[in-house]
């Protein structure tokens, strides 16, 4: 697993060359906006389970068949089974999110899960879906567009990142997007 940091230190070793003045200018911008990336953070993981909720709702809602006799989330422990992965997905954003890196989510998450799923018969584009709704999510809570109008009783205003947050946006949407193409 590696960070921003590690990242650099790999990336420098393997052309057996130093840490030059672009890594380090790119790393001071990672400290610079740590805290930012900090709250980015906050907000995703601390909205997690609402999160995930909604998003295996709302696939639910566009494919009923799912929890009916025959669907991937029927029975209940299918449904549970369902829910959890939800949340190991979005877990492993934070931390790819965190560390500013992916190779925690690609390494720990996402290797062998496409072959996993088809074996269980678990369906690739629901779960695509699923994640779709919680990139949205995410995304909302980290450029705080979030609404109460979208949200309703369950809307919380969080310690919300401050300032320019496209850069962590994009970022975090490029790690939904890797769990995506890796079940594609
Ligand atoms: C730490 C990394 C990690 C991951 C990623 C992980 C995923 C994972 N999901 C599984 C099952 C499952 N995953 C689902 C998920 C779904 N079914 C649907 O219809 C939806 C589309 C979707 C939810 C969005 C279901 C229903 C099962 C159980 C399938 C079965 O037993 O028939 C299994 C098989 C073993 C088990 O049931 O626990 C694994 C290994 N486990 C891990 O340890």
């Amino acid at each position: 697993m590696l960070d921003k940091f590690s990242r650099a230190v790999v990336s420098a070793d393997s052309k057996t060359a130093c840490i030059g003045g672009a890594e380090l200018a790119d790393l001071k911008g990672f400290i610079a906006e740590g805290n930012k990336r900090l709250d980015a953070v906050n907000s995703v993981a601390s909205n997690a389970s609402c999160a995930v909720s909604d998003a295996i709702a709302g696939m639910i809602c566009e494919n009923t068949g799912l929890i009916q006799a025959g669907g991937n989330c029927y029975p209940n422990r299918r449904m549970a089974a369902c829910l959890r992965d939800g949340e190991i997905v979005l877990r492993y954003v934070t931390y790819a999110l965190l560390a500013g890196d992916a190779s925690v989510l690609e390494d720990r998450c996402l290797n062998g899960l496409k072959e996993t799923y088809a074996a269980l018969g678990v369906p690739l584009q629901s779960t695509a879906r699923a994640v779709g709704i919680m990139k949205a999510i995410a995304v909302a809570h980290i450029n705080q567009t979030n609404t109460e109008a979208m949200a309703g009783a369950r809307y919380t205003k969080n310690d919300q990142p401050q300032g320019d947050c496209s850069a962590l946006t994009a970022e975090a949407a490029s790690y939904f997007d890797r769990v995506v193409s890796a079940l594609s």
